[in-house]
């Protein structure tokens, strides 16, 4: 671990991505022969008032956002004061083709980096939802959470080794993590597979840094210590900044970190002489010179190296509290704020320009007054930019209100009251237009004077679908809905195989053809995943391509979302459906908003995959589809009956830019199946169910493994002369788009939902997508069933799952049972 001792001097003599960043004065020798002449000297001076600058722009940018909140402007804010010296410092070692994976809390990286302005800034705190003011998340997040855009409109990657890359902030603490490993490894990755090096425009031969900044209070979370020990193992390019100003929210350190120090408590993770590990700093907030230095090697080190770098920088303060929630008064004593106080880094930076005689009081003064103007400024521009669309909207609404007023006498008094009260707010929304004009249509009712004012409710709901409900999946050609189907083609001596042979000999062809492909998880490299579908395909495509990773589902989404997000096509593995509630946390929160909240401009199309439903025991067994299709809407949910249909999927998958998780049957994998003659070709339609056997009785809508089951039944069924409908859904996200299963009930007028989720889980959703979405209760002749497991898990051995989840025999008695109705 390295201290970076404080108050270094003067320093100067600017070289970036050199050994020497700073170079001490005193040894003039030394700095003549770093060619220091006039000339470099101003340009230095002018770099350091230039970072000055920015600290003042960010400082005050804070202070005004938190009066906008306060006087009602916006509903929130959280900001970046305390840790602006700091983050100029970082932003100087930010090159072209780097990544950030972030907190709320980096403002000042932001505007140092040209990634975002102070207008940009304050239409985030207004929630602006034009994505022309707002470029991070139209408006869709809450302030100082940022992106830069790195897909374009037809889905295709941007050149990101030109660009400064920000990975879409979260809110969950330390959710960033497992993102930055990601993000991080794809150099590595780019580095090390040959077959990469033609993707220029992605990777500069993995040369690539992913910033990661953290507040020390989150460093308690699990995600943080997953996180550091795999990036300590695979050795990654992740330079790890944690902000330590002491407390999360309210909670001062003491309950947080081990020894109240997160570089104490890592000590092991130091990488030495022969070992892996990180490089660890510590250094102090406001110390602008100790800053550099400690960034400029760590950073540099990771570059060349990959070695991960973790700087604790301490002694950081809050000037303004955590948030615009509350007031840091409330659990900070008199002491801690004076201290805070007297150990602002604004101040500190001021002094140490000072006494290193780099700029004269007055000029720091001018620095200071200007940047107040240009944040006051802008902020105003931000102001009547996000206002300008409202006001016209209640222009617009309170003319045509006026208007129909005048025609229509009886409500006369009423509709001039209702625009009144609109043209009277003073900070209108959308939706106080829309409840006036809804108000205004119910008192002129259907006459024509509502023509134009309905009219124009319309336009706005439209208006309002487009800026809030787009993009949770890609509309464009790269949409996995537009992925048109090819089917399976059976030569004429097609062979029969295994069903995990099916998967083996699809992934050797797949690796084969498509570089961009890359399979990780617990087991899948040396010994191929345990049901085979990768054996023997390491030692064919190298381990570079197919590994092992350690036991930490968590940050294996992690990886897969970092590759996914650069341009590639991981697939990552979850060994047992079970046990994917340890990597749901990433999957939900940021590989399934992804393309939501940046608006369309990322995307993250990685591949989950997975096995389940059935083996025995409380665990290995579960279903827990319910959980799955709520928890990912934003993701596609596939449940493939067999392994030729998951090839399938896997396919459909990998043509478009939407992230997926495939649930293999793990029953399946020695179950007999054709082997189509073009793996890597046929795909399956996702939303399109399957009817696998034809029927006039009843309609069976069922998935995945539990389909084997029905199948017994309705063999014992058709014997006793009822004839069933299987429909088998495919993906229960999407789920039949085209309305195929009320096509069957048309005809059957019976339908029951079956499959191995709790009652009330992925059963019931099917049941209301068809009963109320499709309006399938017009064709109901009985009333509509669904077959569960039971609420416990399943016990295990062979009875234990007979009597928990649905069995053959249950049901033929619940058939039976509609058909006497
Ligand atoms: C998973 C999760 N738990 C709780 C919160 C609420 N929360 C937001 S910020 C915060 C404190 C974070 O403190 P720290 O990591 O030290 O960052 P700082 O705000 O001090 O920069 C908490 C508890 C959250 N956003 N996410
Ligand atoms: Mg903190």
């Amino acid at each position: 671990m390295r201290h970076i001792p404080p108050g270094v001097g003067l320093y100067n003599c600017l070289h970036i991505g050199t050994n020497a960043y700073f170079c001490p004065m005193e040894n003039t020798q030394e700095a003549q022969e770093h060619s220091l002449d006039n000339l470099s000297f101003e340009k230095f001076r002018q770099e350091v008032l230039q970072d000055y600058r920015w600290v003042c722009i960010s400082r005050e940018a804070s202070l005004l956002g938190r009066k906008e909140v306060l006087t009602g402007k916006a509903k929130f804010g959280i900001f970046g004061d305390g840790k602006e010296v700091a983050q100029v410092a970082m932003t100087k070692f930010f090159q072209p083709g780097d990544f950030r994976s972030g907190y709320y809390r980096d403002q000042t990286f932001m505007f140092a980096s040209g990634l975002a302005t102070i207008e940009q800034f304050f239409a985030q705190l207004y929630a602006n939802p034009d994505k022309e003011q707002e470029p991070f998340s139209a408006g869709r997040q809450m302030n100082a959470h940022f992106a830069t855009k790195m897909v374009d409109e037809s889905g295709e990657w941007l050149d990101l080794i030109n660009r400064k890359n920000v990975s879409a902030d979260i809110a969950p603490t330390a959710g960033q993590m497992p993102r930055g490993l990601g993000l991080a490894f794809a150099s590595k990755c780019f580095r090390h597979v040959k077959e990469l090096k033609e993707l220029s425009h992605l990777s500069n031969k993995g040369n690539e840094v992913c910033f990661v900044t953290i507040g020390d209070a989150s460093t308690s979370e699990g995600h943080f210590w997953e996180t550091i020990n795999a990036a300590g193992v695979i050795q990654v390019p992740m330079a790890v900044f944690v902000w330590d100003d002491g407390y999360g929210i309210s909670v001062p350190k003491k309950y947080q970190t081990t020894k109240a120090s997160i570089s104490e408590a890592l000590k092991g993770m130091q990488k030495e002489e022969g070992t892996n590990g990180f490089n660890i700093y510590n250094v102090k907030g406001w110390d602008y010179a100790g800053l550099c230095e400690a960034f400029e090697e760590g950073i540099r080190l990771a570059r060349e190296t990959h070695t991960p770098a973790l700087f604790h920088v301490e002694e950081i303060t809050q000037p303004q509290g955590h948030s615009t929630s509350g007031s840091h008064e409330r659990y900070k004593d008199g002491e801690r704020l004076d201290w805070e106080k007297a150990w602002d880094g604004m101040m500190k930076m001021r002094e140490w320009v000072l006494a290193n005689a780099l700029a004269s009081e007055e000029e720091l003064d001018s620095i200071e007054n200007e940047s107040k103007d240009h944040v006051r400024e802008n902020k105003v521009k931000a102001w009547e930019a996000y206002l300008k669309p409202l006001k016209n909207g209640v222009g617009k609404a309170v003319d045509l209100i006026n208007d129909a007023a005048l025609k229509n006498t009886a409500g006369a008094k009423e509709l001039n009251d209702l625009s009144k009260e609109l043209s009277s707010l003073r900070e209108p929304l959308r939706r106080d237009v829309m409840r006036i004009l809804n108000a205004s249509l119910n008192i002129i009712g259907n006459s024509d004077a509502s023509f134009w004012l309905r009219d124009y409710y319309n336009d706005l709901k439209k208006e309002g679908k487009s800026l809030y409900n787009t993009h949770l999946y890609n509309e464009g050609e790269k949409s996995a809905l537009k992925i048109a189907e090819v089917k399976p083609f059976y030569a004429d001596d097609v062979q029969t195989v295994n069903g995990f042979e099916v998967l083996n000999q699809y992934f050797d062809q797949l690796f084969a053809s498509n570089p961009k492909v890359f399979a990780f998880g617990e087991d899948l490299g040396y010994i191929g995943d345990v049901n085979q579908g990768f054996s023997g395909l390491q030692a064919k495509h190298g381990a570079e391509r197919i590994f092992d990773t350690g036991i930490r589902e968590l940050t294996i989404m992690g990886q897969g979302i970092g590759l996914a997000m650069r341009g590639l096509r991981p697939i990552a593995e979850i060994q047992y459906l079970d046990y994917l509630l340890y990597g749901l946390q990433p999957l939900s929160d940021d590989v399934a908003t992804l393309h939501y909240r940046t608006a369309g401009q990322q995307s993250c199309p990685m591949i989950v995959r997975t096995r389940g439903h059935r083996l025995e025991g409380i665990w290995h067994s579960g279903s827990p589809m319910g959980v799955v299709i709520n928890a990912l809407r934003g993701m596609h949910i596939c449940v493939p009956r067999n392994m030729v249909q998951a090839v399938g999927m896997y396919n459909t998958l990998l043509r478009s830019n939407d992230p997926g998780i495939v649930v293999e049957c793990l029953n399946g994998y020695r179950l007999k199946e054709k082997l189509p003659s073009n793996l890597l070709d046929y795909t399956v339609s996702f939303g399109v169910p399957e009817v696998v056997k034809e029927g006039s009785d009843v309609t069976i809508v069922t998935y995945g493994s539990t389909l084997r089951i029905v199948l017994d039944a309705v063999q014992i069924l058709e014997k006793q002369k009822i004839s069933c409908e299987v429909v088998d859904v495919q993906t229960l996200l999407p789920f039949d788009i085209n309305h195929k299963i009320l096509e069957s009930l048309k005809k059957t007028n019976r339908i029951v939902f079956i499959d191995e989720d709790v009652p009330g889980g992925a059963a019931a959703y099917m049941f209301q997508k068809v009963m109320e979405e499709q309006g399938g209760y017009r064709h109901l002749d009985v009333a509509p069933r669904t077959i569960t497991a039971k609420a416990h898990r399943p016990p295990y051995g062979s009875d234990g799952d007979y009597f928990t989840k649905p069995n053959a025999e249950q049901i033929e008695e619940v058939i039976k049972e509609m058909m006497s109705e």
